[in-house]
C-alpha cells in the first residue's frame, strides 16, 4: 500500500513555491544525481510527492550549512543505506496547498512587492516559479517588463523611490544577462547590432531585444545603453551588421535616436527602432527613418525577419527646412535664453536644476521636439513634468515662472509663426495652467 507521503501529487510549480529552488536546478539535480526521482504523467509532466519536497527542503537544509550538493546526495543515499532515514526527526510540514496556476498578474504583483521590499530571494522566487510555468518571453515581458514598467509608475507618482527602482531594474537586467548567456549558439547567418542611442541609459528594452533575437538564432552584438557615435565607424567596420536597432524611453532620446538613424542611414545599413515613447507619440517617427519594429514585444523576431528578408527600405521624410533653421537658432541661443531665464526666474531655475531632471529637464524637452519636427510633442511632457511636480508635491510656482521664462527667450529669437513661437504659445498656455 503506496504511503500518503509517497503519493506522487504534486507539479513543478508547487515544488518551486513550497521550496523556493530554482525549476532549472530541480531538473540538473535529477538528471545528474538521480535525485529527487519525480513520476511522470502520461503528458511527460513531473509529479512529485510529499516526501520529495522535504527530501529538496532536506537537501537545500545541507547546501545552507554549507555542504557542496554532490556531498548532500551522498550523505542522503549513505544514511539510506544504511538503513536509517534522512528524514527521521525532520518537522513535518503541512501538506503543500494545491495551486491553480498562477496568474502571470498574480505573480507580477507578488515580484513587485518582493522588489519594493529589497526582498531579492523572494523575488527570485517568483521569477523562478514563474519560469516553470510560462515560456521564458512571457516571464521576461509579462512579469520582468510589465513589472519594471509598474516600478516606474509608483516612482513617477511618488509611492516608489528611485532606489526601489535601481533594485528592481538591477534584479531584471541580472535575470536578462543570465538567460542571454544560456542561450544556445546562434543558427541564422545574418549579424545584428543592438545599441542604446547617445544618452540613453535606459537598458532593460535593448537586453530584451539581444535576448528575444538570440532565441532566434540570430548573431547578436549588444553595445548596450548610451552608445556614443564617435568611433561608430570602427565598430560599424569591426561587426559588419546586416541591421542596427536601437530603442528610446525618453523624448530627448528619440531625438538622438532621430540622429543616429541618419548616421546608420549614410551607410546604407538597415535600421530598426522601437521605444516607450513611440509608443506614447507615434508622431515623434514621423521624421525618424528606419523600420518601426511595433508596440509589441512577441513581434519584434517577426518584424526583423520581415526586414532582413525585406528589400523594401522605409521613406526617408526629411525634417522640414523650418525645423533644421528653429533647430540651429535654438541651440545657437540657448545660453542666452537660460542667462535671461536665471536673472528672470533665479530662484525658481535653480529649484528645476537642483531637481536633477536631466533627460526630462524643459530644456531637452523643447530641442527634442524641434530634432523630432513636432512642437506638440513639448505639450504632452509638459504636463508630464507637471504631474510629476504635482505627485511630488514641488513648487508649481516654480515650475510655471521657468516655463514663461523659456517661453519669453523663445519669442526673442523666433520668427512669426516658426516653430519656435509654436513653441512658445504651448508654453505660455501649459503654464496658464500651472496655477
Ligand atoms: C528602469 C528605469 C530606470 C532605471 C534604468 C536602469 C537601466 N539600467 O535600465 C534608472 C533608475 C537608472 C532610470 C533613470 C531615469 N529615469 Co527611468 N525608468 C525606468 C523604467 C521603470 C523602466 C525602463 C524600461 O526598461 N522600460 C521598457 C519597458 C519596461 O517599458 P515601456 O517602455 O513602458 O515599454 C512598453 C512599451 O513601450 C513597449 N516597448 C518599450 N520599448 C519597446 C521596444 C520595442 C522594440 C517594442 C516592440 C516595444 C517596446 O513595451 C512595453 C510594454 O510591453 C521606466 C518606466 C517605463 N514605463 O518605461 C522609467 C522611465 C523611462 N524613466 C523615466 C525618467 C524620467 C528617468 C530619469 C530622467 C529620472 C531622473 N531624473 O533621474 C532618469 C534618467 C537619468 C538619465 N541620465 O537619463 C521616465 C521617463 C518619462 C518621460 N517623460 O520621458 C519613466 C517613463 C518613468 C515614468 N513613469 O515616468 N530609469
Amino acid at each position: 500500500m503506496e504511503r500518503e507521503e509517497e503519493r506522487p501529487a504534486y507539479g513543478l510549480q508547487v515544488v518551486v513555491r513550497e521550496t523556493g529552488i530554482r525549476p532549472d536546478t530541480l531538473r540538473a539535480w535529477e538528471r545528474r544525481y538521480g535525485l529527487p526521482r519525480p513520476h511522470r504523467t502520461p503528458g511527460g509532466h513531473r509529479l512529485y510527492s510529499r516526501r520529495d519536497i522535504e527530501m529538496i527542503r532536506w537537501l537545500l537544509a545541507r547546501q545552507a550549512e554549507g555542504m557542496r550538493i554532490q556531498q548532500a546526495i551522498a550523505l542522503w543515499r549513505a544514511l539510506e543505506a544504511a538503513g536509517q532515514d534522512p528524514l527521521r526527526g525532520m518537522p513535518v510540514s503541512p501538506p503543500p496547498r494545491e495551486m491553480g496556476p498562477a496568474s502571470m498578474e498574480a505573480l507580477r504583483q507578488a515580484w513587485v512587492e518582493a522588489v519594493l521590499n529589497f526582498n531579492e530571494e523572494e523575488a527570485d522566487r517568483v521569477w523562478s516559479q514563474a519560469l516553470a510555468l510560462y515560456s521564458v518571453e512571457q516571464v521576461c515581458i509579462g512579469l520582468g517588463i510589465a513589472g519594471m514598467i509598474e516600478v516606474g509608475e509608483r516612482w513617477y507618482r511618488g509611492t516608489a523611490t528611485v532606489q526601489q527602482e535601481h533594485f528592481a531594474s538591477a534584479l531584471v537586467s541580472r535575470r536578462l544577462h543570465a538567460m542571454i548567456a544560456a542561450t544556445p549558439p546562434p543558427i541564422r547567418p545574418e549579424r545584428i547590432l543592438v545599441a542604446g542611442p547617445p544618452q540613453e541609459i535606459h537598458a532593460l528594452p535593448g537586453l530584451l531585444i539581444t535576448l528575444l533575437l538570440r532565441r532566434h538564432g540570430w548573431i547578436v552584438v549588444d553595445l548596450g545603453a548610451d552608445v556614443p557615435f564617435v568611433q561608430m565607424e570602427e565598430a560599424l567596420e569591426a561587426t559588419r551588421p546586416h541591421l542596427i536597432v536601437m530603442t528610446a524611453q525618453t523624448l530627448y532620446t528619440a531625438a538622438t535616436l532621430a540622429d543616429a538613424a541618419e548616421f546608420i542611414r549614410r551607410r546604407g545599413i538597415r535600421f530598426a527602432f522601437g521605444g516607450r515613447i513611440f509608443q506614447r507619440y507615434p508622431e515623434a517617427r514621423r521624421y525618424i527613418w528606419g523600420h518601426y519594429l511595433g508596440d509589441r514585444w512577441e513581434e519584434v523576431p517577426q518584424q526583423v525577419l520581415g526586414i532582413l528578408m525585406g528589400s523594401d527600405s522605409p521613406p526617408t521624410l526629411s525634417l522640414p527646412t523650418e525645423y533644421l533653421e528653429a533647430l540651429r537658432r535654438y541651440r545657437l541661443h540657448r545660453p542666452q535664453i537660460e542667462f535671461r531665464l536665471a536673472q528672470q526666474a533665479g530662484e525658481e531655475f535653480r529649484t528645476l536644476q537642483e531637481l536633477d531632471l536631466d533627460l526630462v529637464s524643459p530644456d531637452r524637452m523643447l530641442e527634442a521636439s524641434l530634432r523630432l519636427g513636432v512642437v506638440e510633442l513639448t505639450r504632452g511632457e509638459m504636463r508630464w513634468l507637471a504631474d510629476f511636480f504635482r505627485y511630488h508635491q514641488l513648487p508649481l510656482p516654480a515650475l510655471r515662472s521657468v516655463l514663461l521664462g523659456y517661453a519669453a527667450g523663445l519669442r526673442q529669437i523666433a520668427d512669426p509663426g516658426d516653430p519656435l513661437a509654436r513653441l512658445a504659445s504651448i508654453l505660455e498656455e501649459e503654464a496658464s495652467d500651472l496655477q
